[in-house]
């Protein structure tokens, strides 16, 4: 074209790439996290960013990617709160010629649906937390008791985490998941499940929480039960969020496995790539490392989130 660009204004004529977010939601310190990164980078990258925040609810998610296909946004990105039940609308997306990049979680749906899947590898997760236990209690003679806080019914990181999890601790006959759960990944169902928990289950000796704020909901359950955790019951999770990092640097959790919500950059890499044109992997996997005491006293100073 080599004409002059609107590099400003929203209006009509804006050559900016117009991005359609649907969020999961403001469950967790993750979520925030991931919704500050994804908004700060669309600022950077010059991208039009309408946001839609889904409150956890699928049929809100669907609502906006269909008022997105209406405002003909040029990519629609989501994080799907759940697996499935999501092929009718991403076939609308497709009809409508609007391409569709995934961040965070997975869906079942086909494949040529979308265009690619920014994310942690979950199952891996899972397994990292997994051997932690195994590694912990390779001498233990006697059964060690865990209690599973599961993320949101339902959805990937949930499903993924939980297989990956018990994978790895059914190499040991002796780590044994006596109740397994869902706090759906926030702090108040966190505190209130492990309450219930705790009243039905005398001896436990192992919470695995599938992410910090349940863990850190849990954890408050724990002291009000008057034991101590880290101690009498050890915490192991999953996020690695400012508030988990130091209850780990406190030694109230012994241990977390890191998953990074900054996936701003990268989506918009990607969205940018997309309307050029240009192919983009199918699968794009976030780097992350895991936390014990002494690396989340190391890191916290540092961390951004
Ligand atoms: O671990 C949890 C959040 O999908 C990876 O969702 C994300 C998870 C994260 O609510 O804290």
């Amino acid at each position: 074209c080599g004409s002059d660009k609107d590099s400003g204004g929203s209006g009509s004529g804006s050559s900016k790439i117009v991005l359609g977010f649907s969020q999961v939601g403001a469950e967790s310190g993750w979520r925030t996290a991931n919704t500050k990164s994804i908004q700060a980078s669309a600022g950077t990258a010059g991208i039009e960013l309408k946001f839609s925040d889904a409150q956890q609810k699928q049929e809100n998610q669907i609502a906006a990617i269909r008022s997105f296909i209406k405002q003909k946004v040029d990519v629609i990105g989501f994080s799907p709160v759940v697996v499935t039940g999501w092929d009718a609308v991403l076939k609308e997306a497709k009809a409508a010629k609007i391409p569709v990049v995934l961040t965070d979680r997975a869906v079942d749906s086909d494949p040529s649906l979308y265009v690619t899947f920014i994310g942690s590898d979950f199952v891996e997760e899972g397994k990292k937390a997994g051997q932690w236990l195994v590694d912990e209690y390779k001498d233990a003679k006697e059964p060690v008791n865990i209690i599973q806080l599961e993320g949101t019914v339902g959805s990937a990181p949930a499903i993924d985490r939980k297989k990956g999890f018990e994978e790895v601790i059914g190499s040991n006959p002796n780590l044994k998941v006596v109740a397994s759960q869902s706090g759906d990944f926030t702090r108040a169902k966190g505190k209130e499940v492990m309450q219930a928990l705790l009243k039905a289950n005398k001896d436990v000796d192992v919470l695995f929480a599938h992410n910090d704020d349940m863990g850190l909901g849990a954890m408050q359950a724990i002291e009000e039960a008057g034991l101590t955790p880290g101690k009498d019951i050890k915490i192991v999770t999953i996020d690695a969020v400012k508030d988990g990092m130091t209850a780990l640097s406190e030694g109230k959790f012994n241990y977390i496995v890191e998953c990074s919500p900054l996936l701003g950059d990268q989506l918009m890499a990607t969205v940018k790539k997309v309307k050029a044109g240009e192919t983009v992997e199918k699968r794009i996997v976030t780097v992350e490392t895991v936390f014990d005491q002494a690396k989340a006293k190391e890191a916290l100073p540092t961390r951004q989130y």
